[in-house]
């Protein structure tokens, strides 16, 4: 399964969009900026250190003539310039570069001139490993630290229409604990049990939930036979929920070091469509996730438009 062609599949390519990067000074984001505007998809503002961000395109080839590039080399500005930028519908995304996710996302945050709407904001995974032939979601590995049930819930209300928008229909939600069972030493047993019973009574909706389960009973079939999991959905689970943001953040980084997978993140939730990658990702997984960020906000009503915003 290949989620870079899934991606591009699924976007209306004449919509373009304004992608503000805030600190931008980094050669993968560079890259993955620069490959999204000369492919069509996207005009840019770079907000960071422009010498830095001058010779990094030197060193490395990558074309700034249609880009807009604007001087600020302290990070906190930087990421303030940018996230003002979209407030005031000067541009349509925002995107994380080299900074800490924790200081875009105070500015994102920001009650004054932030994107907060009145929903929960989460950070939403999608991933492919060559080993399954099929899409995964997983949320929240970058953004809510230890959410409690109420937070899992708008947690999935937010990485539900992203699969919605990734052509799956009713996604199977997997609430991930170590046990099939409810155990109240476990809190995340509880939470799953809660969750799958709010689902089943009508309150979260365009999902199939099911939990307490573990991540193998989730995502393979011959696991789910083997531990005598009788759910028609065990093993095949579309999105996984994380019972916190260190189980997340692990899954999303083994997915990347480990299973050689393809990813793209984003933070959802927010007035419009966040790309946030790690720091450490590569080029492509931004450039996916710059990808997966357009589809949503095409989704969500389009790039250009009062109607990305609540
Ligand atoms: N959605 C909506 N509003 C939120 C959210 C959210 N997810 N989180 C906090 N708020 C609101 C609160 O209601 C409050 O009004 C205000 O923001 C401040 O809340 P605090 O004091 O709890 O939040 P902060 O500013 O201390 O921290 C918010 C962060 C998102 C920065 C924090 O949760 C965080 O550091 N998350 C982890 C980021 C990270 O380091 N990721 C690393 C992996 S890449």
């Amino acid at each position: 399964m290949d989620l870079q062609n899934t991606l591009r599949q699924r976007i209306k390519m004449h919509q373009k969009t304004i992608l503000a990067v805030a600190a931008a000074a980094d050669e993968e984001v560079i890259s993955a900026v620069s490959r999204a505007v000369s492919e069509g998809y996207v005009s840019a503002i770079l907000i960071g250190d422009e010498p830095k961000i001058r010779s990094i395109s030197q060193e490395h080839g990558f074309k700034l003539e249609s880009m807009t590039i604007l001087h600020e080399p302290d990070a906190v500005m930087a990421c303030e310039k940018a996230v003002r930028m979209v407030s005031s519908h000067q541009a349509d995304l925002l995107m994380k570069g080299l900074v800490d996710t924790s200081i875009l996302l105070k500015a994102v945050l920001n009650k004054e001139w932030g994107l907060r709407t009145d929903h929960l904001l989460s950070h939403a995974t999608v991933f492919t490993v060559p080993a399954i032939d099929r899409l995964f979601l997983m949320s929240d590995g970058a953004m809510n630290i230890a959410p409690d049930v109420l937070a899992k819930q708008q947690i999935i209300e937010n990485v539900v229409p992203v699969a919605h928008a990734l052509g799956i229909i009713c996604p199977k939600v997997a609430v991930l604990c170590a046990v099939e069972k409810v155990n109240p030493k476990m809190q995340a047993t509880l939470d799953a049990a809660e969750l799958n019973a709010l689902q089943k009574a009508g309150k979260i909706l365009g999902c199939e939930v099911d939990g307490p389960i573990a991540f193998d009973g989730a995502v393979s079939i011959e696991a789910a036979h083997h531990k005598g999991m009788t759910s028609p959905n065990a093993g095949k689970a579309d999105i996984l929920i994380m019972p916190n943001i260190e189980a997340g953040n692990i899954l999303f980084k083994a997915v990347t070091y480990f299973a050689s997978g393809e990813v793209a993140s984003i933070i959802n939730g927010a007035a419009v469509p966040i790309v946030l990658t790690s720091r450490s990702d590569s080029d492509e997984a931004k450039f996916n996730s710059i990808l997966l960020a357009i589809l949503m906000a095409q989704t969500q009503g389009g790039p250009h438009g009062s109607d990305l915003r609540p």
